[in-house]
C-alpha cells in the first residue's frame, strides 16, 4: 500500500508564516497573511488592543444610531467594516506604505453607547475617546451615524484645543434641532462651531450636494466654512488628489481632524448608508479625495469613518469600501511608530 505521508520538498515552508511557525503553533491570522479570511474580525485584522505593546494608532468602534431621525442601521457599521477587512491588503502601493510598518496598530474594541439616551452615549464616547488620546494612541473611530462626531470632537479639543476640520460627506450637517433635540446627525458642525470645538474659518467640507434648507448655506457661509461641491470634484477629473490638496494646504500647521461620512460617495458605490445620496463621486474618486489630506499627514490629530449601514448594503460593497479607506487613513497618518 502506498504511504499517504505527503512528502514536504526541502526548503518549503509549510504556510506563510515563514520561519515564525506553521500550523502547528496556533498563530492569530494577521493582514499579512493570505488566510486573513480566517480568524477573528478586526478592523484590518489589527490585534485586540490588550496584545498590544505600545499602540500608536487605534481603531474603535461606536456602533451607535440613535442620532438619526430616519433610517437607523449604522449601529452595524463597526461590526460590518470589522468583516469586510479581510479583503484589504497589507501594502498601499499608492502612497508606497504599508501602515503596520509605521504604526502598532490595535483594535480598541467598540465604545460602550446606549441605545436609549444620545447624552448618555455622548458621554461614554467622550470618556472612552479621552482614555485612548491619554495613552497617546491617536484614534480612527468607526461609526455608527454622524453623530457620534461630536463628542468625539469634543475630547479632541479637550487634549489638542480648537481644530481645524476637514469634512467629507454629501451633507453639511449643519441643522438644529431635530424633535426637540439639538444633538443628532445632521447637526454636528453647527453644534461643534457653537462650542468653539472647530474653527469655521478653517473647516473644508468636501462633496456637499445636498442642502435641506437655505439656512444650511447661510450658516456656512457667514462661518467661514469653505466648500468643495461634488460638482467640483468632477471637474477637477483625474486631479482631484493634487488639486484638493493644493485647497487644504493653508490647514497647514493647525491640528487638523479629518471626519468621512461615506455618503460622501455616490449612492451607485456606496449603497449601505443611512442617507444614500446619488450625483456623487465615485469610489475612486473619493478615495483620490481622502488622499489629498495626506498632504496635511504631520497635522492630522484622529479620523472618523461614519454611517456606514451593513444592514442596506449591497454585496457588501460599502463595508469594503469602508475597509479601504480605514486602510487609507492608516497609510496617511505620518510614522508614529519607534524604529
Ligand atoms: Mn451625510
Amino acid at each position: 500500500m502506498a504511504s499517504t505521508k505527503i512528502e514536504i520538498p526541502a526548503g518549503y515552508v509549510t504556510g506563510i508564516l515563514g520561519a515564525s511557525g506553521g500550523y502547528d503553533e496556533g498563530h492569530l491570522i494577521s493582514t499579512e497573511d493570505s488566510r486573513r479570511f480566517c480568524g477573528v474580525a478586526t478592523f484590518l485584522k489589527a490585534p485586540l488592543l490588550k496584545d498590544v505593546v505600545e499602540p500608536t494608532v487605534g481603531f474603535v468602534g461606536i456602533p451607535f444610531d440613535g442620532g438619526s431621525s430616519r433610517t437607523g442601521g449604522s449601529q452595524f457599521g463597526p461590526r460590518g467594516v470589522r468583516e469586510a477587512s479581510f479583503r484589504v491588503s497589507g501594502y498601499n502601493s499608492e502612497l508606497d506604505v504599508r501602515p503596520y510598518d509605521i504604526h502598532n496598530l490595535a483594535d480598541c474594541g467598540d465604545l460602550l453607547v446606549s441605545p436609549f439616551s444620545i447624552t448618555d452615549t455622548y458621554r461614554s464616547i467622550e470618556l472612552g475617546l479621552k482614555s485612548l488620546l491619554d495613552r497617546g494612541i491617536v484614534p480612527i473611530s468607526i461609526g455608527g451615524d454622524h453623530s457620534v462626531t461630536l463628542p468625539l470632537l469634543r475630547a479632541m479639543h479637550a487634549k489638542h484645543g480648537q481644530l481645524a476640520l476637514v469634512h467629507f460627506d454629501a451633507h453639511c450637517d449643519v441643522s438644529d434641532t431635530q424633535f426637540g433635540s439639538p444633538y443628532h446627525y445632521g447637526s454636528v458642525f453647527r453644534r461643534a462651531v457653537e462650542e468653539k470645538l472647530i474653527h469655521g474659518d478653517k473647516t473644508v467640507q468636501i462633496g456637499i450636494r445636498k442642502h435641506y434648507h437655505r439656512g444650511e448655506i447661510e450658516f456656512v457661509r457667514s462661518n467661514g466654512f469653505e466648500i468643495i461641491t461634488s460638482r467640483n470634484l468632477k471637474e477637477m477629473g483625474a486631479d482631484i488628489r493634487n488639486q484638493v490638496a493644493a485647497r487644504l494646504e493653508r490647514l497647514k500647521g493647525h491640528k487638523v481632524y479629518v471626519t468621512y461620512d461615506i455618503d460622501f460617495v455616490d449612492a451607485a458605490s456606496a449603497p449601505g448608508v443611512g442617507s444614500p445620496e446619488h450625483f456623487g463621486p465615485n469610489s475612486f474618486e473619493a478615495v483620490e479625495a481622502l488622499r489629498a489630506v495626506h498632504a496635511l499627514a504631520a497635522d492630522i490629530v484622529g479620523f472618523d469613518l461614519v454611517e456606514v449601514s451593513p444592514i442596506h448594503d449591497v454585496a457588501n460593497l460599502t463595508a469594503y469600501l469602508g475597509a479601504q479607506l480605514l486602510f487609507e487613513m492608516a497609510s496617511i497618518l505620518s510614522p508614529t511608530r519607534k524604529r
